[in-house]
């Protein structure tokens, strides 16, 4: 009987087995990877209870038992910073949520040498209505030697992550994480409790047909991605336009969807959000990680993302990301349209 043809490999099973492909790791990534699942089957747990507000308690009011309903966005927050508070292997977050970076002093964290960047839930807009939210996190290894952790110890650019990924949680709720070694992902089986391997190796198509952008803001967009949406809505037999437009609104949702079919996502500076959008330390830079494992490629639209030097925790970036063909293609109209202006 061939025992591993039916092999279902959890999470905490892959980690422990990858673990020797660092020979002078002690387990402490693995450990941190182990408690950051942990939470996002807590955090999944609520966000599938969240079509029962009306039932349970509109959050930040009061439930039938009394309890006060928290408002997801800050529950996953507290989720997250406790599984890594407890876990021992985490010195300080940097979150979406709070302004300042959190520090964990307790004393199972006193050696602790790692820094998370993480923004809980993403995609807040579309808590209320069913549609697919996520997590985004991103690994460092602190820089300061001793003491109390310092901002430069997340000021590190993108390029020296130890580690990145995101939850989606969806109609199915999956994990996918890279250290630096190929990117896996994991779906959650809700019988047993667990993340398991699903999606090993994950690679992103060259191109695809894909193109995500709020076009919304259309007019306040630079020329080069007013150009760049124009040439995606061209007919053209060799490149297979027009591409479609899908945009979720959720990034982590958006980016997973075009990481697995091909595609581009796009969140420019806009005549309102000169700097873009989206952030730069637990957003951008966790998903570069990913789709450059994957063998994508993630740009300001002039500069890749993971050469970006952070100046401050919440700071924001222009984006493009997804299929390595779709994001050159967006940087050539950027540079040619450069000198126009928004
Ligand atoms: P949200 O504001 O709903 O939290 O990170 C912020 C984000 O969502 C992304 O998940 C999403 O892709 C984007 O903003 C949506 O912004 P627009 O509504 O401006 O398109």
């Amino acid at each position: 009987m061939n025992l591993n043809k039916n092999r279902v490999l959890t999470l905490g099973q892959f980690i422990i087995e990858k673990q020797n492909d660092f020979p002078y790791a002690k387990g402490e990534l693995s450990r941190l990877l182990r408690d950051i699942g942990i939470a996002a089957k807590m955090v999944n747990r609520e966000v599938n209870k969240a079509g029962l507000v009306d039932i349970l308690g509109d959050m930040g009011t009061t439930n039938i038992q009394g309890e006060t309903v928290k408002k997801l966005d800050v529950y996953a927050n507290e989720q997250f910073i406790s599984a890594l508070s407890y876990g021992g292997e985490c010195c300080a977050v940097a979150s979406e949520e709070n302004e300042d970076m959190v520090h964990i002093d307790g004393e199972v964290s006193k050696n602790a040498r790692y820094v998370i960047a993480i923004d809980p839930l993403d995609g807040s807009s579309n808590i209320d209505v069913n549609v697919s939210i996520g997590t985004i996190f991103s690994i460092y290894r602190r820089t300061s030697l001793s003491g109390a952790v310092e901002l430069s110890d997340f000021l590190q650019k993108g390029t020296e992550q130890v580690a990145a990924g995101y939850i989606t949680y969806g109609s199915s709720t999956m994990l996918v994480y890279t250290t630096g070694r190929g990117v896996n992902g994991f779906t959650l089986d809700p019988s047993i409790g667990e993340f398991c391997l699903s999606h090993p190796d994950i690679t992103i198509p060259k191109t695809g047909q894909i193109y995500s952008i709020n076009e919304g803001y259309y007019v306040h967009f630079p020329e080069g991605v007013k150009r760049y949406i124009k040439y995606c809505q061209t007919e053209d037999r060799v490149t297979s336009r027009p591409y479609s437009s899908r945009y979720i609104g959720s990034l982590v949702a958006d980016f997973h969807r075009n990481l697995l079919k091909g595609g581009i996502y796009m969140y420019p500076s806009t005549a309102k959000s000169p700097k873009g959008k989206l952030r730069l330390l637990y957003e951008c830079n966790p998903l570069a990680f990913i789709v450059e494992q994957a063998g994508g490629i993630a740009s300001d639209g002039f500069k890749r993302i993971l050469d970006l030097q952070p100046r401050s925790l919440h700071q924001r970036t222009p984006i493009f990301i997804g299929s390595p063909e779709m994001v050159r293609a967006a940087e050539d109209f950027m540079l040619k349209f450069s000198a126009e202006t928004v």
